[in-house]
Formats: C-alpha cells, sequence, structure tokens
C-alpha cells in the first residue's frame, strides 16, 4: 500500500466520571484519531497521549507536532508491503514519540488487515472469539464511594478490579476493600509513586493476595523492581517501565517483574507489542493489555491484541459504557455476562466511526498529503 494521505482529527469526548492516578486527573478525554488513506485502502489508529505529561513525557500536542513535522513525512507518497515495515521507517524519522508512532503504525495494521479481508486479530496472530475483562478505578477520595463503584463492577462480572493507589491511599482502601470482597480478583497500580524508602509498605502489601502490584517505582528503576521482587510472594507487574522490546529484554534478565502490562501504544505499535509479548511467552512471563482510557478505536486495537496467546490475564479492556456516555464507534463494546469483551470479527478493528458524532465533536483537523 503506498500512503497518500494522513488526516489526524482531534474529538473531545468527556468521561462519565473523572479519573485520577497517582499522577493526575482527567475529566475530558482529547481523542486524537489518525486516518491513513491509500490506493483505495483505509486504516484507523488512535493516539493515546494524554492531555498532560503525567503517565509518560507525550502529549497530545507533542504527538500532533512530531506527526506533521516529521511521522507524516516519512511515511507518505511511500510504498509499504506490511504494518511491519513502518516501525523500522518511523524510528529512523524521530526518536522517542512511542505514542505519537504508535497512531500511524497502528493504523496501518487496521489498512493492511481490511485490505486482506481479515481481522485485524488474525492478522496479529490472535486466536479465541473473546478476551477477559478488568476495569482499572481511580483513586478516591471517599472510601464508600469506591466501594460503591466496585459493587456495581462486581456484578457486572468483571473478572478483575484494579484499584489505583499512591502513598497515603493504600492500605487503608484494601483494607476496607477486602474486608468486603475477600477473594475478588485484586491488584493495584502505583503509576511510580513510590521509592525504594517504601519497600517495607510495599511488601506487606502481601497480606492481600494481589493477582499483582503494577509500577510501584518509576519507569527507569529496573533494579529496585527486581530488589522488591526477591522480597514479595506477590508478582510485581511492569507498565511505564517496558518502553521497546529490548526493555523488555532487560526487564527479564534482571527478574524485574513477574507480569507484563503491554499497551501498543505505550510502545510505538502492534509489531513492538507483538514482540514484547513473544518475548514474555518465551520466558513463561504471562501479560495482558492495558489500557489508556482509549475511545472505541484505540479500544478495538487493543482487543485485537488481548487476543494473542499469552495474553492470559484480563485486560483493561472494558465495556464502552464505563467510560463514555456515547462512544465515538458502532456497535461500542460490551461487558458479556462471563466477564468477557467480544473480539470484532470483521475486516481490520471491525467497528466504523459512528461519523455524524465525531464529527460533533471534532475540535480540530489536520490533513495530510
Ligand atoms: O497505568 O494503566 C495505567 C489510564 C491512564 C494512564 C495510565 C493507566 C490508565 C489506566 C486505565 O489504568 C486503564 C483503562 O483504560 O481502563
Ligand atoms: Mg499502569
Amino acid at each position: 500500500m503506498r500512503i497518500d494521505r494522513v488526516l489526524l482529527r482531534t474529538l473531545r469526548l468527556r468521561l462519565r466520571e473523572p479519573f485520577r492516578t497517582s499522577g493526575g486527573e482527567t475529566h475530558d478525554r482529547t481523542v486524537l484519531l489518525c486516518h491513513l488513506e491509500g490506493e483505495g485502502v483505509e486504516g484507523l489508529g488512535e493516539c493515546v497521549a494524554g492531555e498532560a505529561p503525567h503517565y509518560s513525557a507525550e502529549t497530545v500536542e507533542t504527538a500532533v507536532w512530531v506527526l506533521e513535522r516529521y511521522l507524516a513525512p516519512a511515511v507518505l507518497g511511500r510504498d509499504f508491503g506490511r504494518a511491519e515495515e513502518l516501525g523500522p521507517v518511523l524510528a529512523r524519522a524521530a526518536r522517542g514519540h512511542p505514542m505519537a508512532k504508535a497512531a500511524i503504525e497502528m493504523a496501518a495494521w487496521d489498512a493492511e488487515a481490511r485490505s486482506r479481508g481479515e481481522s485485524l486479530a488474525s492478522l496479529l496472530g490472535g486466536a479465541g472469539a473473546s478476551v477477559p475483562a478488568g476495569v482499572s478505578l481511580g483513586i478516591r477520595a471517599d472510601t464508600a464511594e469506591l466501594l460503591d463503584r466496585i459493587d456495581g463492577h462486581v456484578a457486572e462480572g468483571y473478572r478483575r478490579i484494579k484499584l489505583k493507589i499512591e502513598p497515603g491511599r493504600d492500605v487503608a482502601v484494601l483494607d476496607a476493600v477486602r474486608s468486603r470482597y475477600p477473594d475478588v480478583p485484586l491488584t493495584v497500580d502505583a503509576n511510580t509513586a513510590y521509592t525504594t524508602d517504601d519497600m517495607d509498605l510495599l511488601v506487606g502489601m502481601d497480606r492481600y493476595g494481589l493477582e499483582y502490584v503494577e509500577q510501584p517505582f518509576g519507569a527507569d528503576e529496573l533494579v529496585a523492581h527486581a530488589a522488591l521482587g526477591e522480597r514479595m510472594t506477590t508478582p510485581v507487574c511492569l507498565d511505564e517501565s517496558i518502553g521497546s522490546p529490548g526493555r523488555c529484554r532487560d526487564a527479564l534478565a534482571l527478574g524485574a517483574c513477574g507480569v507484563v502490562n503491554i499497551k501498543p501504544g505505550r510502545v510505538g505499535g502492534h509489531g513492538p507489542a507483538r514482540a514484547i509479548h513473544d518475548l514474555c511467552q518465551e520466558a513463561g512471563i504471562p501479560v495482558w493489555c492495558g489500557g489508556m482510557l482509549e475511545s472505541g478505536v484505540g479500544r478495538a486495537h487493543n482487543v485485537a491484541l488481548a487476543s494473542l496467546p499469552n495474553m492470559t490475564l484480563p485486560g483493561d479492556v472494558s465495556a464502552s459504557r464505563r467510560y463514555w456516555e456515547r462512544d465515538i464507534v458502532v456497535p461500542p463494546f460490551e461487558l458479556a455476562a462471563d466477564g468477557t469483551v467480544t473480539v470484532p470479527g470483521g475486516p481490520g478493528i471491525g467497528v466504523e466511526l459512528d461519523e455524524d458524532f465525531v464529527r460533533s465533536i471534532e475540535v480540530d483537523r489536520l490533513d495530510l498529503h
């Protein structure tokens, strides 16, 4: 496929309720869609960068800037046999900016799958018609309110509950949740909020029977995570630390994690995400697909990736209604009674944009050709 057009559309989509992590709070999601077109083929991707540089250095604005100046020019007018060939071209065009690169790279995977009349899940090597879903809950000042939310999500059938934590909002919250739900599959995610001074507190979380503790320390701190893993029986899960297949190899060599959260946006797209999946599989490390409060477009990509064979743990691939009053795709994603989300079987990502709604919430567009 020769890429003739890169269309970037910025949308503003309000979350049903604000989502707070140890890094900051999100009320409205700025959704950046990336359409690729060429030779009668189309592909659609979503950039998962945040509104503010709280999860990583990237933001929607840095993504638009690098896409316009460096990434789109590197792929426009070029012919690609396979979506996998974009990764090296984008790597030469700019250092870093994995979320911006992933928006183009993932759109190319959708385009390739559509042009073959195949689902993206099948093109990626996925199997299985559905994937187990968990739900990630933001930090709340009011524990009673959090317990209410958990009640609702457990009743809906979610397969595990993930709690965002930070120093001061951790063990007391876990005490409250565990006394109400002694057995529910439970995890915590610190988004790098702790330091090695907090080792004893973290090791003490073994008493809650968590599935894993996600990213307690800084993204660069592989050795500290390995040391924590030595002291805890609960597995350490890495998210922010795993920026590339190479970094994943290092983490595995150091014994820094027992579980890995794979987000295609964080690592530059489906190609590197799949490489990380395979490295972990060879090492006997289970993985799951994380989320970045995506609209239905990014969600469709994540659900396809989550169908790979070593994605054995429930992912943050929750139903559309957990985030939005109205999603931008049809059909929206729903949670089945058994706590799974169906992997779309149609060509490419297998969902279509609700174009009227998208137009009504579009705040900017950039047409590059
Ligand atoms: O660390 O997994 C994370 C949302 C924004 C930024 C980082 C994270 C998250 C989530 C939400 O946990 C997962 C979801 O999309 O449901
Ligand atoms: Mg995380």
